[in-house]
């Protein structure tokens, strides 16, 4: 009966704690790139010496806008394990982003620039927050550990000189958490899928081959509705076109014939303004961005 007791209080403590110790951290973020933030991503590692099965878990997005402080969005992860030591890569844009396990059907702008914002990691099961770095700033409790990453050391420093397009903020060593994300979390190469690194000069994709970019041509532009799409597809692959407005939310998805080169896609049911069109095949894509003014 004692030990059933102690048990009790051991949960009970538990679930009073706003931010438990957990195996499962935030190791990576890159959500601003020069331009378009068409690459963006999180990674996650298992820092533990067993697996994890991150069908327990959910990534949530915070926003720590005083007027809003709100999550703004969250992705359930797949029940999977990941092996001890191991990377789990969330990103938008597949053909961007090295080694991505979960591809978000939303391509760009998918995390917010701050300042500040916060990335957490939820336990399905007990609602705790297992894992939360805020950065651009400190967010409020209980969304920010110790102090945030600060805006000097924040991924938009300079985030818009070539110099700095490989540029995200990460732990290092991989996993390394003193609960104080103002000490734990400074700008570095990306390094998606792999491990940390701490330096921020001669960074590079880290994609193993070069991105692709497809050949396409995209007009008239600006576009009163109907937008011609000249492509040569991947051989063999089919041709995806995915419209999405500015902010990233996808609108429609047309397939166009791979043994064709030429097609059409009607945006007149929308309103004027800018959008983004993705043309992708096998794995080569390329975006362009159109303007509709009927
Ligand atoms: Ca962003
Ligand atoms: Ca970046
Ligand atoms: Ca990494």
């Amino acid at each position: 009966m004692k030990k059933i007791f102690t048990l009790l209080f051991i949960i009970a403590a538990a679930a009073s704690t706003t931010i438990a110790q957990s195996t499962l951290v935030i190791n990576e973020v890159d959500y601003d790139q020069p331009s378009l933030d068409s690459a963006e991503f999180i990674e996650l590692y298992n820092a533990s010496p067993n697996g994890i099965n991150l069908g327990d878990y959910t990534v949530l997005l915070f926003n720590g806008n005083a007027t809003s402080n709100v999550i703004y969005d969250s992705f359930p992860l797949p029940s999977q394990v990941l092996n001890a030591g191991d990377y789990f890569v969330i990103c938008g844009g597949a053909g961007y982003v090295a080694n991505c396990d979960m591809v978000l059907p939303k391509f760009v702008n998918i995390i917010q620039n701050g300042s500040p914002d916060a990335i957490i990691i939820r336990d399905n099961n007990t609602s705790n927050l297992i894992d939360v770095v805020s950065y651009e700033g400190s967010c409020i409790a209980p969304y920010v550990s110790g102090n945030g990453c600060p805006l000097a050391q924040s991924d938009t420093a300079q985030a818009d000189s070539i110099a700095n397009k490989y540029v995200g903020i990460s732990r290092f060593p991989d996993g390394a958490d003193t609960n104080d994300d103002s000490t734990d979390w400074n700008r570095a190469c990306i390094t998606p899928g792999a491990a940390n690194t701490n330096t921020t000069t001669n960074c590079v994709t880290g994609l193993s081959t070069p991105k692709s970019t497809l050949a396409i041509e995209v007009y008239p532009n600006p576009s009163r509705g109907i937008v011609t799409i000249n492509y040569k597809a991947t051989q063999g692959k089919a041709v995806n076109v995915r419209v999405s407005d500015i902010l990233g939310n996808e609108l429609k998805v047309v397939t166009l014939k791979p043994n064709a080169s030429v097609g059409q896609i009607d945006l007149s049911e929308y309103h004027n303004g800018i959008y983004l069109i993705k043309v992708q095949s096998g794995a080569s894509q390329t975006v362009k961005r159109i303007i509709l003014n009927k």
